[in-house]
């Protein structure tokens, strides 16, 4: 037999309609959803895993083609990632191979990472939408955040003056890493929004202190506003916490904790809507 024997037959343009049929459905589909997460770096993709596992819908939007964020890049282009005791089970639970390298200290090949924890959140349900800045939120009563305001990445980069449209959330999940780019938006348009933090605005990353980042993000993860939590390296933002360079379990940590605290929101707002 001949490779590419049975492989003719194929029109152009059924290509083209098969690529808008199919991606129509999929944009037309992720336009209400449970849960919005802005970000597809490690605190985004973990909280889109186990929202997605609990039975939520949530799409993610990336502004890049690419997921993963800034752990691809490991620690200055090395790429590895350091993961700590307490959080290697959540890179083991998707399958990633760890190694002790140095006492307490695991280190994870930053490719696999990233690729094995998006294909787990992706398998779970969890949409991922690249190359879609989010550029806004909606405002509801009592100006809750009520969904996210998406454009082409491109258009954005490209100067061009095109209208966003927009993608109505029960919650939405800042998950934006040092730009904490929605609590951003919230604080700029909504200007008597008040977050829990010693300014009442975004406060500003400190410098590096790895044990005091990776302790302080997870308690910090939070609702910050009606309808908004913040996660990753966006609560070191946002509350002026210290930096940590390349080590993860804060930010796999911090994204399962914002899945909890959006669950806990949406069986709330549930019971609400029953009685
Ligand atoms: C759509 C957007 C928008 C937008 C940004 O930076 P990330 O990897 O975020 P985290 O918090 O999950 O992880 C942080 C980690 O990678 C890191 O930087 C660490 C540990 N640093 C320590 C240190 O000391 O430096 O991912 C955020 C993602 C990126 O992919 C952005 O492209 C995307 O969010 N993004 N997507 N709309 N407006 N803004």
């Amino acid at each position: 037999m001949i490779w590419g024997a049975n492989m003719g037959g194929i029109e152009d343009t059924k290509i083209t309609a098969a690529i808008l049929k199919r991606f129509m459905h999929d944009f037309a589909d992720v336009t209400n959803l449970d849960v919005a997460i802005v970000g597809a770096g490690p605190s985004g993709i973990t909280a889109a895993r186990f929202l997605a596992s609990e039975g939520a819908k949530v799409a993610v939007f990336e502004r890049d083609l690419h997921v993963g964020g800034g752990m691809w890049g490991g620690g200055i282009l090395f790429p590895r990632v350091v993961i700590q005791e307490a959080a290697k089970g959540m890179l083991g639970e998707v399958g990633v191979k760890l190694e002790l390298t140095e006492a307490g200290y695991y280190t994870a090949d930053s490719v696999e990472a990233v690729s094995k924890s998006t294909a787990a959140a992706i398998d779970a349900g969890a949409r991922m939408m690249v190359g879609l800045t989010v550029e806004d939120v909606m405002i509801r009563e009592e100006d809750r955040v009520a969904g996210v305001v998406v454009n082409w990445g491109a258009v954005e980069l490209a100067g061009l003056h095109v209208d966003p449209v927009g993608i109505s959330a029960k919650v939405v999940i800042d998950a934006t890493g040092h730009d904490a780019a929605i609590a951003r938006i919230v604080q700029r348009k909504v200007p008597y929004a008040k977050f829990p933090t010693s300014t009442g605005g975004v406060v500003g990353e400190r410098p590096m202190w790895a044990e005091v980042g990776e302790r302080e993000i997870v308690r910090n993860t939070r609702e910050i506003y009606p309808g908004l939590i913040v996660t990753g390296m966006a609560v070191n933002a946002v509350f002026g916490l210290p930096r940590m360079g390349p080590i993860f379990g804060g930010m796999l940590t911090s994204g399962r904790r914002a899945a909890e605290i959006a669950c806990q929101k949406l069986k709330k707002s549930l019971k609400k809507s029953n009685q």
